[in-house]
């Protein structure tokens, strides 16, 4: 089945015919050139990739399994390290099949007093199935998760750990969402599927860790580690934050990285930036890899047991990072 549906292309021809100007031909030199309008740090690719490469170390962190805990154990004291506002927020909720999941949503906080803030998240959780595999045996097997999951929470700890050293213009949260990707095998008939994907980002967007939560808007980061990854401006985003999409589109382009930020609609995708928009009203993005060259729409490697460390390169880790900490200290 193709994830990104023949009408969601339909809509990006015409939305890429009718909407979009000719793109822009920026110079080399004028990327180079117009850096960030203020101080921003400089995000350290390395330290991410160590985070990336120590979550895969725990084996697939798959709900309900020692591993699963013990990364738990890591992300917290990591967070912990760099804020004094650290919620986990804990739960069961209940997959397709009937089994009860136990879930941490990690939450870390700067700033929390000021309702001026925005609010950084991604997955921690590796999918239990590789039902995209190309080999059919392999698809009742775990997901190493590297790119699909690793990838996002080593570039907000990495995130997280610059916060802790120098103090954000607005209010951040960082959310380490669980039980994301344990939806039901596509080889599985299931109804209303939908249901059963972001389950940790539904239950915090109805049960926020403080009550009124509000946030300017949020940014979602998915597989947003592999080499010459493309962001494409996903369905959702467009339709619920299309401004935030494009200013984040425009700072990456700013700052160097035009080549990943490309501005072109891509598919409408079942993410943890659902519930958020739909549910709590956050407009939040989806800066997510999707691949205009692959059947699923998606990274080549994704659900896949081909989803391994050695797919993540640091160079795309430091566009993502550094795009984000060029957002956050140019906020007001
Ligand atoms: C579905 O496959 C329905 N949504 C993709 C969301 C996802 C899974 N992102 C990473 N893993
Ligand atoms: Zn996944």
């Amino acid at each position: 089945m193709k994830y990104i549906t023949l009408i969601t292309i339909a809509l990006a021809v015409m939305a890429v015919s009718c909407n979009q100007p000719a793109k822009k031909e920026t110079s080399k030199q004028d990327s180079v050139a117009k850096g960030p309008r203020v101080s921003v740090p400089a995000f350290n690719e390395d330290s991410a990739y160590l985070s990336c490469k120590t979550q895969l170390a725990f084996g697939p962190r798959v709900p309900n399994t020692p591993a699963h805990d013990k990364c738990a154990d890591y992300l917290i004291a990591k967070m912990k390290s760099y804020t004094e506002h650290v919620i986990v927020q804990k739960g069961e909720v209940y997959a397709y099949n009937k089994t009860a999941l136990k879930f941490k949503n990690i939450i870390g906080s700067w700033k929390p007093e000021t309702n001026n803030r925005i609010l950084l998240c991604a997955h921690w959780d590796s999918r239990p199935f590789a039902d995209h595999d190309p080999d059919k045996k392999n698809w009742r097997k775990p997901v190493d998760a590297a790119n699909d999951g690793a990838s996002g929470i080593g570039i907000l700890l990495e995130v997280a750990r610059q916060l802790s050293l120098a103090n954000p213009p607005i209010g951040v949260d960082i959310i380490l969402f669980d039980v994301e990707d344990y939806g039901p095998p596509q080889d599985q008939t299931v109804e209303n599927s939908e249901q059963y994907w972001g389950q940790g980002a539904q239950y915090w967007a109805a049960n926020p860790h403080k009550t009124d939560y509000v946030a300017k808007y949020g940014i979602l980061l998915d597989m947003v580690g592999a080499k010459d990854a493309t962001f494409l401006m996903e369905g959702v985003s467009m339709e619920y934050a299309a401004d935030i999409v494009k200013s984040v589109w425009s700072t990456g382009s700013r700052i160097g990285y035009s080549s990943y930020f490309l501005f072109e609609k891509g598919g409408y995708v079942t993410d943890d930036h659902v519930p958020l928009n739909k549910i709590r009203n956050i407009p939040t993005i989806d800066l997510i890899h999707l691949d205009k060259n692959t059947e699923s729409g998606f990274y080549p490697y994704w659900h896949t047991t081909g989803d391994t460390f050695d797919k993540i390169d640091k160079n795309t880790l430091k566009v993502v990072g550094q795009t984000l900490l060029t957002v956050i200290f140019e906020e007001k």
